[in-house]
C-alpha cells in the first residue's frame, strides 16, 4: 500500500517536472539538448517524440531480480530490466544519441548486461555494460536506424537470462514519425520453462533442460498469465486507431501473432520501415518485432493470441482488447439460430423415393428415457467429454465418476441447462473452460443427466423433469 503511494507520488512529481515523459535539460558536451526519459511500465510506453532535431536521451534502467506471480497461486523468480517483463520501453528518435545507465541492484545475485538490437557495433552494448550487483555502467550509442528493436541481457547462459524475463524493446522513431494513433500499447511474448507444469502452484523453479528442449510450461504476453485479461485488458473505443508494438523476447519460440476479431490494416513487418496491408496473422521471430495497426469498428472483446493455439489456450499466450462503442449490425450482424428440423434429411430425396431403411427412429422421452438419454449424450456431449465420459485432461472435466455429479446432481443439471464458464473443480482437479449452453429441452436435460449418472457413475436416476423445469424457472 505504502510503497504504491510513494511510487504514485514519484510518478506525479516526475510528470509535473517533465511535462510529457521526457524532461529537457541543459545542452550536453556534444551540444545536443539533454532529455531524461521517464520510463513507464508495459503495456504503456513513453509518448510520441514531437521534437524535430536530435537530442541526447538519458535513460536509467535498473536490473531487478524479483519473485512474483507468474500465474494466480504460482510464483517465479524473474530477472528484469526496470522491474517489469518485458523491460520498460525506451523511446528515441532516429539520429538521437542514447546515454544508457544500466544499474545492477546490490541486492541482486548475478551479473547482467544489455545488448540492444538498435545499436550498430559488436555486441550491441553488451561488453560495455556487464556489471556485477551493486555496480552501474554507462554506455552511449547513436540510434542510426529507425525501427522497433529488441534489447536483452547477453550474460551467459544467455538463454537462461532471457528465459527469466530479461528482454524489452527500444523504439527508434523515424525522422518523419508514423501517423498519429489513438492508442499505443506495448506487448511482448516470451516463454517460461519451469520444472513444474502450467499453473502448478507455489514457487516454480526454472528448468534448464526444458529450455534446451524448447518445451515451455508457459508462453506469456507481458510476463504473466492474465497480464492482459480481466481488469488488465487493453482498452479502446470503436473507431480509434490502435497501434501495438509487439515483440518476442523468446528465448526460442516464433510467435504467430493474431488478434481474433480484427484485421491489421498495416503491419510494419519485422519492426522495419515498410508495411504490408490487410494482414490476419504476422510471424514475429524470437528477438524480433512487428508494429501492427487496426481500427476496431464494433464493441466487444478482441483477443490477442499466438495462433499456435495450444500456446494461447493451454500455456497462457492470450490477451484482451476491450472495445466500447455502439453496435453496428451492418458490419457485425447479430446472428440467428433456428431449428433445421430433427428429421429433415441432409440430402433432399426426390418425390417417390423411400426414406433410407436404416434411419434410426427418433428416441423419445416418453417411450424410453434411458435410450433417449443415451441419444442426447452421443449427439451433444461426446465431442468434448468423450464417448467414455472421461473428458480430456486439463480441458474437459470427466462426467464418469464425477464428484460434482454424484454430490450435487442439481448443480450438474443447472450446468447442462445453461452452460458454464470459469474456474471449476472436479475430483480435485481444477478446470477453467467454457461449456456452451446447448439449448436442450427439459426432457433432454433430465434424461442425459440420468443416463450419465446410471451409466458412468454407478448411480441411480438423480433428477426428474419437474426438477429441471424448476431450475429453468429460476434462471434470470
Ligand atoms: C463444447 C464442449 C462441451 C460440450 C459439448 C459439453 N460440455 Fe459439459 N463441460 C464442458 C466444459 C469445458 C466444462 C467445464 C466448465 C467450466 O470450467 O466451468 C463442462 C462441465 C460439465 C459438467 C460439470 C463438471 C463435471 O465434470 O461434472 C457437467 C455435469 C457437464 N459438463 C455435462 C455435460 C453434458 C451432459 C453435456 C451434453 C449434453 C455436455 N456437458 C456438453 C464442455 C462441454
Ligand atoms: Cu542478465
Amino acid at each position: 500500500m505504502r510503497k504504491g503511494k510513494l511510487a504514485l507520488a514519484g510518478a506525479l512529481a516526475g510528470m509535473l517536472a517533465g511535462g510529457c515523459g521526457a524532461a529537457a535539460m541543459a545542452a550536453g558536451t556534444d551540444g545536443l539538448p539533454i532529455e531524461r526519459e521517464a520510463l513507464v511500465a508495459p503495456p504503456n510506453l513513453p509518448p510520441p517524440i514531437t521534437r524535430k532535431a536530435p537530442a541526447r536521451v538519458v535513460v536509467e534502467l535498473t536490473v531487478e531480480e524479483v519473485e512474483r506471480e507468474i500465474a494466480p497461486g504460482s510464483r517465479y523468480m524473474f530477472w528484469t530490466f526496470g522491474g517489469t517483463v518485458p523491460g520498460k520501453m525506451i523511446r528515441a528518435r532516429e539520429g538521437d544519441t542514447v546515454e544508457l545507465h544500466l544499474k545492477n541492484l546490490a541486492s541482486n545475485k548475478l551479473p547482467h548486461n544489455i545488448d540492444l538490437h538498435a545499436v550498430t557495433g559488436p555486441g550491441g552494448g553488451a561488453p560495455q555494460t556487464l556489471v556485477a550487483p551493486g555496480k552501474q555502467a554507462v554506455f552511449t550509442f547513436k540510434a542510426l536506424n529507425p525501427g522497433l528493436y529488441v534489447y536483452h541481457c547477453a550474460t551467459a547462459p544467455v538463454g537462461m537470462h532471457i528465459a527469466n524475463g530479461m528482454y524489452g524493446m527500444i523504439l527508434v522513431q523515424p525522422k518523419t514519425p508514423l501517423p498519429k494513433a489513438d492508442r499505443e500499447y506495448y506487448v511482448m511474448q516470451g516463454e517460461f520453462y519451469t520444472t513444474t507444469g502450467y499453473r502448478a502452484g507455489g514457487l516454480q523453479p526454472f528448468d534448464m533442460q526444458k529450455a534446451i528442449d524448447e518445451k515451455p510450461s508457459y508462453v506469456l504476453f507481458n510476463g504473466a498469465d492474465r497480464s492482459l485479461t480481466g481488469k488488465n485488458a487493453l482498452t479502446a473505443k470503436a473507431g480509434e486507431k490502435v497501434r501495438i508494438y509487439f515483440g518476442v523476447g523468446g528465448p526460442n519460440l516464433t510467435s504467430s501473432f493474431h488478434v481474433i476479431g480484427a484485421i491489421f490494416d498495416k503491419v510494419y513487418t519485422e519492426g522495419g520501415s515498410a508495411f504490408q496491408r490487410n494482414v490476419q496473422t504476422t510471424m514475429v521471430p524470437s528477438g524480433g518485432s512487428a508494429i501492427v495497426e487496426f481500427t476496431p469498428k464494433v464493441p466487444g472483446n478482441l483477443t490477442l493470441v499466438d495462433h499456435s493455439l495450444t500456446r494461447a489456450f493451454n500455456k497462457g499466450a492470450i490477451g484482451l482488447l476491450a472495445v466500447s462503442g455502439p453496435d453496428k449490425p451492418d458490419i457485425y450482424g447479430k446472428g440467428q439460430i433456428s431449428d433445421i428440423g430433427a428429421s429433415a434429411p441432409a440430402v433432399r430425396t426426390a418425390p417417390g423415393e423411400e426414406a433410407p431403411i436404416n434411419a434410426e427412429p427418433p428416441q423419445a422421452h416418453e417411450s424410453n428415457p434411458a435410450d433417449h438419454g443415451q441419444a442426447v449424450f452421443s449427439k451433444n456431449c461426446v465431442a468434448c467429454h468423450q464417448a467414455n465420459a472421461q473428458g480430456v485432461p486439463g480441458v474437459f472435466p470427466p462426467l464418469a465418476n464425477s464428484d460434482l455429479i454424484q454430490k450435487t446432481p442439481l448443480e450438474a443439471a443447472r450446468i447442462i441447462l445453461g452452460g458454464r464458464a470459469g474456474q471449476l473443480t472436479v475430483n480435485g482437479v481444477s478446470y477453467n473452460g467454457v461449456m456452451p449452453s446447448l439449448d436442450l429441452s427439459d426432457e433432454e436435460v433430465t434424461d442425459v443427466l440420468n443416463y450419465v449418472s446410471v451409466k458412468f457413475n454407478q448411480g441411480k436416476p438423480v433428477v426428474t423433469v419437474d426438477d429441471v423445469k424448476k431450475l429453468r424457472a429460476q434462471k434470470p
